[in-house]
């Protein structure tokens, strides 16, 4: 007779959840022994449990398919949360397994009992405590079901371990997924009618919508009714590159964001939300669309986001037109002193076919999306919730998800010192990835919100709390500590060749980039004079930016 963990075991992969990122403990040791009898479940054992959820995440995205994770109580799930929410932001199907204690020893207050189910509620979208092993399957079946959505979400099933060690009579298939139905006339309508009236009219895309069936769409409807087509800021997967429309992104900074937006009649929101700015500022809008912009939801996230921009595209009679596409175009090889820039350029350069893209580059990354636009094909993973170390775990999941596909993750340093355990994983597995740390000796992007949020004179002290040169930082130590091949580049050519030594290599592949920090010292009104020497933005998107911000 089997026990509750062999069958929960057996009812994830009778669902096709095929994955489990593990960090266990005594509770769950049922379900580790039973491993051994499923080989089909690919356990994937991390380091840390923000690495455990934060891989789940990158795979989730790019399987379309939950993942488990196995996490010890509320202790460990509370050491994941911050990826779990990084998870919920975007959307990611992941089927969040936690052991609990015995349900009789509960009452004895032991080292380790704590509120599980509270801090799960702050991530999860779906959330059970297995009551009986009796009913033990139908738990997990509906906990798959109610990963898979739509929407994608965290579903945490808490497994006392009792269950696991019981024997377990209980059998369920998987729940029948059902088609989720698309946008109503009424939101069609709206939408149509918007788009036929000529004013100023913009697509936001995000989740589902930025893929390539979307953006298809998206491109034909722009390109008959004059509507421009705009990316959510951190969108969880982003196809893009050459043969496939360009989409430009909302801007993080909102300063850059609302100049984006300005003039619009109306916003058209494909499985995204209306942009609102990171964080509320002194004096400034926390809404960002315009004032008298009509905002239109067409499809709600429960519904069919995909089929509902594409029936948008037929009724707007743009399904048999030509969508504009992105021309294939790569930067030349950079030359001269080590920059971020350079790194982004060089990424540009050499970005291999069908690669997935994690971004965790922080400021060290303003000139990616420039450099990749004519890039071959690829994807790019971006930090949906704003929770940092979530680029080396994503980058294991994508591995992991996508075993044929090249990935580099290109991650600030600060950010990488979150879920650095990562790497170790990345060396056990064998994972084709090439890390790429901005060592810029500082937490950048904080130097300018200071100033954003109104702070007063930032003094010696102040400014220490944003350092990270004292010590300083030894990525290719730490790398080769955890198994991980690392160089460090302190020459343009000396990063170029190294990228290329790691692209044509398999297996994990980390290089140190040192380059100065892209905002040290640099105040706010002379960001739009920089992004127009990065050429970032169009001129005149850069000019209307410096009237608002530096007049
Ligand atoms: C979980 C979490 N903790 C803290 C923060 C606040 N935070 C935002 S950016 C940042 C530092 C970023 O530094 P780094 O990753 O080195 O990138 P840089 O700004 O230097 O480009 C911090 C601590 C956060 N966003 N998420």
């Amino acid at each position: 007779m089997p026990n509750g963990a062999q069958v929960l075991l057996r009812t994830l992969l009778d669902a096709g959840v095929t994955v489990c990122f593990t960090n266990p403990g005594t509770s769950e040791m049922h379900f580790v022994a039973a491993l051994d009898e499923a080989p089909e479940m690919r356990a994937v054992l991390t380091l840390f449990e923000g690495v455990a959820t934060g891989a789940a995440d990158g795979y989730g995205r790019m399987a379309d398919k939950p993942a488990a994770t196995l996490l010890h109580l509320g202790c460990g799930l509370g050491n994941g949360l911050a990826n779990l929410h990084n998870a919920r932001k975007g959307k990611t199907p992941i089927v969040n397994i936690v052991g609990d204690h015995a349900t009789y020893h509960v009452q004895y207050d032991a080292q380790l009992q704590s509120d599980i189910e509270t801090i799960a509620r702050n991530c999860s979208g779906w959330l059970r405590t297995s009551q009986d092993v009796a009913t033990l399957c139908q738990d997990v079946t509906e906990a798959i079901a109610a990963a898979n959505g739509p929407p994608g979400q965290v579903a945490t099933l808490i497994v006392p371990a009792d269950l696991s060690w019981s024997e377990c009579r209980c059998k369920a298939a998987p729940l029948k997924r059902e088609a989720p139905p698309i946008a109503a006339q009424s939101s069609l309508a709206e939408a149509a009618n918007a788009l036929r009236a000529g004013g100023n009219t913009a697509l936001l895309l995000g989740g589902r919508a930025l893929r390539e069936p979307a953006l298809l769409a998206a491109a034909r409807i722009a390109a008959v009714t004059g509507a421009r087509t705009l990316a959510e800021v951190f969108p969880a997967r982003f196809e893009r590159g050459a043969g496939l429309p360009h989409v430009e992104r909302v801007a993080y900074l909102a300063e850059l964001a609302s100049v984006q937006l300005e003039g619009l009649d109306n916003l058209i929101l494909v499985d995204a939300k209306a942009p609102v700015s990171f964080f509320a500022y002194p004096g400034k809008r926390s809404y960002l669309p315009p004032e008298n912009c009509r905002v239109i939801e067409l499809a709600p996230p429960t519904q069919d986001a995909v089929g509902s921009l594409q029936r948008l595209c037929a009724d707007v009679g743009a399904d048999q037109h030509r969508p504009a596409l992105q021309a294939p175009l790569r930067p030349e090889r950079p030359v001269g002193k080590l920059t971020a820039e350079k790194v982004c350029k060089a990424v540009g350069h050499l970005l291999p076919e069908n690669a997935i893209l994690v971004d965790e580059a922080q400021t060290s990354g303003v000139t990616l999306a420039m450099f990749t636009a004519g890039a071959p094909r690829h994807d790019v993973l971006t930090l949906t919730g704003g929770a940092i170390g979530q680029g080396l775990p994503a980058a294991v999941g994508a591995a992991i998800a996508c075993p044929q596909r090249p990935v580099l993750a290109l991650v600030a340093d600060g950010s990488a010192m979150y879920t650095l355990q990562a790497l170790w994983t990345m060396a056990r597995e064998r994972l084709n990835i090439v890390t790429i740390i901005f060592n810029n000796g500082a937490y950048g992007i904080l130097n300018l919100e200071l100033e954003r949020v109104g702070a007063a004179t930032a003094g010696r002290r102040a400014k220490a709390q944003l350092d990270l040169t004292d010590p300083e930082l030894n990525f290719v130590e730490m790398a080769q500590g955890m198994g991980v091949p690392a160089v460090r580049a302190t020459s343009t050519d000396g990063f170029v060749a190294a990228l290329e030594r790691a692209l044509a290599t398999p297996g994990p592949h980390l290089i140190e980039a040192v380059v100065p920090s892209a905002f040290t010292g640099l105040k706010l009104k002379a960001l739009p004079y920089l992004l127009r020497t990065l050429g970032y933005l169009p001129q005149p998107l850069a000019r209307a930016i410096k009237r608002k911000v530096a007049p």
